[in-house]
């Protein structure tokens, strides 16, 4: 091997190493960032909030649907929604704003059980602080809201 052969070899070694840690960098630790690392706490928080779908919410006379309307968790708490359908008609809980969490996925009734049919529940864990409003798909007079604060523990 002459000198300008090996040199060629060395540029080329030194560009193969170079693409691998680019490789690397930009495509394993995005992906290994994708799932973020959450507390034990965040993912099963100890307590859960409740909402009740109250009697006669499948009319738009009803004024109370969604009780209470609006609902407030702490994560690492009680970032933990429960809806108990008390109604005789069925319903569903379906974000107005296409949510998907990070790790639960589609805050969307339909898309994990379907319709919540009477005296069943609906619960939905809320990794990240927000504010997510929500309706029922066949009742789009009922609304409500669950706020997420982050916990200062
Ligand atoms: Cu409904």
């Amino acid at each position: 091997m002459n000198n300008n052969a090996a040199g060629i070899s060395i540029v080329a070694f030194i560009i193969a190493v170079t693409a691998s840690m680019a490789y690397y960098q930009f495509v394993y630790t995005k992906e290994a960032n994708a799932k973020p690392q959450l507390p034990e706490e965040v993912l099963n928080p100890p307590e859960s909030v409740k909402v009740s779908i109250i009697e006669g919410s499948s009319q738009p006379s009803q004024q109370k649907n969604f009780e209470p309307k609006e609902v407030r968790g702490s994560l690492g708490i009680n970032n933990k929604i429960v809806w108990t359908n008390v109604d005789t008609t069925a319903h569903t809980v379906t974000t107005d704003t296409q949510y998907s969490d990070q790790i639960s996925g589609p805050f969307n009734s339909i898309e994990s059980l379907g319709i919540i049919p009477p005296q069943k529940t609906y619960e939905f864990t809320f990794t990240k602080d927000g504010e997510y409003a929500y309706h029922c798909e066949p009742h789009p007079w009922m609304t409500g809201k669950v706020i997420i604060v982050k916990s200062f523990v």
